[in-house]
């Protein structure tokens, strides 16, 4: 019998233009799909893009292509909710988190500091854990991860047991972090959306876990935030590649 294949589909959208024209960015996605599946998948992110809450698209650009190289199977990160009623408590719980995953006060202030500067990016900041400094060169594009989905079934399985509610935002959310933060130089990430509508961000490490805040902006604001802490001293092409290109399948064990 032949191996199954799977495919890599993403999309981004964009209003006022193409991204790489200015336009501003709307939504992005990214899926694995067997052959079969793929009418789906590309509908599912077609859907995503037209139905937004940060506006309505004028380019989208949706896309698949054969996956290659061999999968790695990943846990998905123990999760936590910490409930906080005020963005300023929020923050501080996003201060207690970063520090305790070994990340000095003075370079986290530093960090926030140029947040608003990275807020229209498509994809995240690559950030040197000791310095503060960006180390990508991506400028407003920042880095997309890619290659990676989990299974329907099994996210539903983790949800149930996880008393999370069965969502598309919190899988791709988990999906993202679990995947970055197996590489060794992974260092946390700080993560909250761009959507209007939704204020709730986290914190995910190795050690921490993937720890939600369940409110980190006001309601209304479209300024997004996807920062990887990473150690500086270690190859950042092959960190990127990985992101980029090693394909992950998130897997839960009961
Ligand atoms: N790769 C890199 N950066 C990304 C990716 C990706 N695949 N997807 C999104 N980003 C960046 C990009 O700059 C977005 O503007 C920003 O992150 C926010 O993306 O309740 O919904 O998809 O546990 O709006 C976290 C909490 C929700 C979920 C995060 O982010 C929960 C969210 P969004
Ligand atoms: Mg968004």
């Amino acid at each position: 019998m032949e191996e199954e294949q799977f495919y890599s589909v993403r999309m981004r959208a964009s209003q006022n233009g193409r991204h790489e024209c200015g336009g501003k960015h709307i939504s992005g996605g990214e899926a694995i799909s067997t052959y079969d599946n793929l009418q789906k998948a590309v509908s599912d992110l077609l859907e995503k893009g037209l139905q937004h809450t940060r506006g309505k698209p004028d380019f989208m650009q949706v896309q698949f292509e054969v996956i290659e190289e061999p999968f790695i199977k990943i846990k998905p990160l123990d999760i936590v909710t910490n409930e906080v009623t005020t963005v300023e408590d929020g923050h501080s719980v996003v201060m207690r988190l970063l520090e305790s995953a070994g990340i000095q006060q003075k370079i986290i202030q530093k960090v926030y500091e140029q947040i608003t500067e990275y807020s229209g990016a498509r994809g995240a900041i690559i950030v040197d854990y000791r310095t503060g400094e960006r180390l990508d060169d991506r400028f407003e594009r920042g880095i997309r991860v890619s290659r990676m989905d989990w299974n329907v079934g099994n996210f539903a399985d983790w949800a149930e047991a996880n008393n999370m509610p069965n969502h598309s935002r919190v899988k791709e959310a988990l999906v993202l972090a679990s995947k970055v933060s197996s590489h060794p130089s992974s260092i946390a990430e700080l993560c909250w959306s761009d959507d209007p509508d939704y204020v709730t961000g986290y914190v995910a490490s190795r050690k921490l876990g993937y720890q939600r805040i369940t409110k980190l902006k006001e309601l209304g604001d479209e300024q997004g935030c996807r920062i990887f802490f990473v150690d500086g001293t270690t190859c950042l092409d092959s960190y990127i590649h990985f992101l980029e290109k090693q394909p992950v399948f998130i897997h839960w064990e009961k």
